[in-house]
C-alpha cells in the first residue's frame, strides 16, 4: 500500500468514527438543562473533501490542502424534519464561512452537507463573516443574520487590527440558494449580535441590536436594544432603544449580546443572550435569560441572576478560553435544543423544556446588585426549606 493509499484509509475511518460517535447526557445536571457528553460538531468534523487533495499523483502524501481551525457559533432551525446548525467555520486562514450540517436527533449524527454555503456579496464585499442567527420570520422567509467584518478604512498603514463590523442580511428558503440583502444601517459604527425578531411588530420588522462604539469595547453603546424597519430589502433603523442594559458588578458587566432570536411562550418571549466580564485572566462570556412581554418587547419582565450556562471542563480551554456563546436553538414541541459554543473551538448541545425555562426564569431570584441581597436570597430559601430537607 502508498503512503496515499494507507493514510487515506486510516483518515477516512476515523473520520467516520467521529462522525458516527454516540452523544449521551450527563445525569443528573442542575434539573434546568443536560449537558452532553461529546461536543456536536468540531473542527475533524468537516467533509475530508474540503480538505484533501484525493488525486494521488498530485498529492502522493496525502496532505491536508486546506486546515480547518475551528467550528463554533452556529444558527439553527429544524426544516425538512432534521436539525440544521449553521455554523461558524474557520479556516487556518483565519477566514470564517458558514456550512451546515443536519441531524436527525439534534444531539449526534451531525453531518455538513456537500458544499459550504455560497452567501453572495453587497457592492462593499466582506472580508470575514460570523455568526449567523437563523430566523424562520412570518413573512416566510429564512433570513441569515449575520456579522460581516471589513478593514476600518479610516485606520492608519500601521494599524492592520482595526475593523468594522456591520449587519449582513441574507435570505433563503432552503438553506441551499441565498439572497443577498443590502447591509442592515443603524447609527451605531459598530453593530454584532443582530438578530431579527420572529414575528412583524406594528407591521414593522424588529432587530435586536448591540450598539457599539469600537469593535471590542460596547463603550457607551449600553445592551442589547430594539429598533424597527418598515423594509427588509433596504433595513434602516433610525432609532435603536435599549432593553437590556450592561450593569456593575453582573456577568454582563462589560457587555451583552442577544443570542438566538427569542422563543414565543405563553407568559412572554424567552431569550437566550451572552454576559461579558472582564477579569485578569481576560474576558469571560456567559449565557443568562430574561422574558419580555408578549404585547411590549421592548419590556423586560422576569430576568434570573447571574447566568444559565458558563464554560466548565474543557469547555473552558480553546481558542478564546473561557467564553460559551450561543447563536441558536431549536425548539421541537416542548423540547429545546441549546446549541453553544466553547471558547470559540466547538459546537455543544443542551437539552430542556419550555415548561423548565420558564420555571427557571420565573423562579430564579433577581440580581440583588449586592452580596448582602444575594446572602438574603439564600437566607429566604432556607426559611422556605425549613422542615422540608
Ligand atoms: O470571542 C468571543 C466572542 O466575541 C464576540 O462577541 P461580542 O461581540 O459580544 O464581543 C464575537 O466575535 C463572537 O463571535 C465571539 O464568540
Amino acid at each position: 500500500m502508498t503512503e496515499f493509499e494507507s493514510r487515506k484509509k486510516l483518515i477516512q475511518h476515523q473520520h467516520e468514527e467521529l462522525l458516527n460517535k454516540k452523544n449521551h447526557k450527563i445525569e443528573p445536571g442542575n434539573g434546568i438543562f443536560f449537558r452532553y457528553e461529546n461536543p456536536v460538531l468540531t473542527a475533524g468534523h468537516i467533509p475530508l473533501n474540503w480538505r484533501f487533495d484525493f488525486n494521488e499523483e498530485s498529492n502522493p502524501h496525502f496532505m491536508e490542502r486546506i486546515g480547518i481551525n475551528a467550528v463554533f457559533n452556529a444558527g439553527a432551525i429544524k426544516l425538512n424534519n432534521k436539525f440544521c446548525l449553521v455554523a461558524r467555520v474557520e479556516g487556518a486562514d483565519r477566514k470564517s464561512f458558514f456550512a451546515v450540517a443536519e441531524s436527525d436527533n439534534g444531539i449526534d449524527g451531525f453531518r455538513f452537507w456537500n458544499e459550504p454555503v455560497v452567501l453572495g456579496e453587497t457592492e462593499n464585499p466582506d472580508v470575514n463573516v460570523y455568526d449567523m442567527r437563523i430566523v424562520a420570520h412570518e413573512d416566510g422567509w429564512i433570513y441569515g443574520i449575520f456579522c460581516t467584518e471589513r478593514r476600518d478604512k479610516g485606520a492608519p498603514e500601521g494599524n492592520q487590527s482595526a475593523a468594522i463590523a456591520q449587519c449582513g442580511i441574507a435570505r433563503t428558503k432552503d438553506l441551499k440558494k441565498w439572497q443577498r440583502l443590502p447591509d442592515l444601517k443603524t447609527n451605531s459604527p459598530q453593530q454584532r449580535n443582530v438578530v431579527l425578531h420572529p414575528e412583524f411588530v406594528n407591521g414593522k420588522y424588529a432587530f435586536y441590536t448591540r450598539p457599539q462604539d469600537s469593535f471590542i469595547e460596547a463603550g457607551k453603546g449600553g445592551g442589547i436594544a430594539i429598533g424597527y424597519c418598515s423594509s427588509i430589502e433596504n433595513a434602516v433603523i433610525d432609532e435603536e432603544i435599549i432593553l437590556d442594559r450592561k450593569q456593575y458588578h453582573t456577568v454582563y458587566e462589560a457587555k451583552n449580546g442577544q443570542g438566538p432570536s427569542p422563543l414565543k411562550t405563553p407568559l412572554g418571549w424567552l431569550h437566550l443572550a451572552h454576559g461579558v466580564r472582564n477579569t485578569a485572566a481576560g474576558l469571560r462570556y456567559v449565557l443568562y435569560m430574561f422574558l419580555t412581554d408578549l404585547n411590549d418587547i421592548t419590556r423586560v419582565i422576569r430576568k434570573p441572576g447571574g447566568y444559565i450556562i458558563a464554560p466548565e471542563g474543557e469547555e473552558r480551554i480553546g481558542d478564546v478560553s473561557n467564553v460559551v456563546f450561543a447563536n441558536g436553538w431549536i425548539k421541537d414541541g416542548d423540547q429545546v435544543y441549546i446549541y453553544y459554543a466553547s471558547s470559540d473551538t466547538r459546537m455543544h448541545v443542551a437539552t430542556t423544556t419550555i415548561e423548565k425555562l420558564l420555571d427557571y426564569v420565573m423562579h430564579t431570584p433577581e440580581d440583588g446588585f449586592t452580596s448582602g441581597n444575594s446572602v438574603k436570597a439564600i437566607l429566604a430559601l432556607i426559611e422556605k426549606n425549613s422542615g422540608h430537607v
